[in-house]
């Protein structure tokens, strides 16, 4: 028999899990919503990935690094990031403490406070990085361990190769996650690689691979305790793979009904990770109907709310234009 404080401390992680992913939900809706209105120039949706982002991010210690792709909204919700400085970023106003203004709104993640490392746009170019960011803790003897996002798309690239590898080979205390939506903008996996399972290629780095429903968060979860205990404990890198649906387009530029067929469409919407979490919470007795609705309704205002403050705010000053330019 499990005992009642233990059960209570599950049922309040992943109710907190459960609601991270309703604010991340909120603030996509509606930062879709202001580009449909032309208020915002851009967004890049992650409807479908939110599961796999609270499961990983929710087993970090405070003085761990996130290392996060440009899709990593829910990462950096469960990390931390409030609804308004989100909308600081989509807006691209001075106050914004993702890029201050300079980054593809919304599309880059950096957070002093939060140990969001910053990263560029170029895919996969922030896996080495986050390979470093574990040497260099290594090297000052810090426990730290640092997670890793990426899409499919990134491990086409030779930066996943290098990192993956440099990696294992020093031990180094980093959890990398493929967020596997099939995709690379238009581009299919069967297109980037021979072998779909895209844990498999662990085994030639000599770390152990894991294939995860990305849309399951207790699954997730399960997998991301282990990776990051193992981190911890010395023992080196570990990569998950988590097949997840990309429901949304790529961008609020992309049209995907151009490479993918109504039925694929209408079969990605069935794989809401938010849908199934909400019902399996329901089941265990953890969340009634109304709780659940009672904290997607607060995320939408939270998210309304925080926009109409964001549009508010100054914006960027052009005498600020070349702050935080290194030159060589
Ligand atoms: C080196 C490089 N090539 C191309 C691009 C344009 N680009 C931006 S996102 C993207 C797709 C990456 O796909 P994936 O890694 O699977 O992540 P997803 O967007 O599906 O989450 C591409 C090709 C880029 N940013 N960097």
């Amino acid at each position: 028999m499990v005992p009642a404080a233990e059960t209570a401390a599950h049922r309040g992680r992943h109710v907190q899990m459960y609601r991270w992913m309703c604010v991340a939900r909120a603030l996509d809706e509606r930062t879709h919503l202001l580009v449909r209105q032309g208020r915002v120039p851009f967004a890049g949706p992650i409807r479908g990935h939110e599961g796999i982002q609270v499961a990983t991010a929710a087993t970090l210690a405070p003085d761990d690094w996130l290392v996060l792709h440009y899709r990593g909204l829910a990462s950096a919700v469960a990390r931390g990031l409030t609804p308004r400085e989100w909308m600081l970023a989509v807006f691209a106003k001075a106050a914004d403490p993702l890029s201050g203004g300079r980054n593809l709104p919304g599309g880059c993640f950096s957070h002093r406070g939060l140990r969001i490392a910053p990263v560029s746009q170029v895919v996969a170019t922030w896996i080495p990085k986050a390979v470093g960011i574990a040497y260099a803790a290594r090297l000052r003897g810090e426990a730290t361990v640092v997670l890793c996002t990426f899409g499919d798309g990134a491990t086409s690239k030779g930066d996943f190769h290098e990192g993956l590898n440099f990696a294992a080979v020093h031990r180094l205390p980093v959890v990398f996650v493929c967020e596997n939506n099939g995709y690379a903008i238009s581009v299919p996996l069967s297109a980037q690689a021979a072998n779909p399972v895209l844990a498999e290629r662990a085994a030639g780095y000599g770390m152990p691979g894991v294939s995860v429903d990305g849309t399951d968060v207790p699954a997730c979860h399960a997998v991301a305790v282990e990776a990051v205990a193992r981190a911890r404990a010395g023992e080196g890198p570990t990569l998950i793979e988590a097949r997840v649906w990309r429901i949304d387009a790529h961008t609020s530029e992309d049209d995907q009904r151009r490479y993918r067929s109504p039925e694929e469409l209408e079969e990605a919407g069935r794989h809401d990770p938010l849908v199934t979490y909400e019902r399996w919470l329901e089941e265990r007795g953890w969340l009634g109907r109304e709780e659940a609705r009672g904290i997607r309704e607060q995320a939408a205002r939270e998210a309304a709310a925080a926009a109409a403050w964001a549009e508010r705010q100054p914006e960027p000053r052009a005498e600020d234009l070349e702050a935080h330019v290194l030159a060589g």
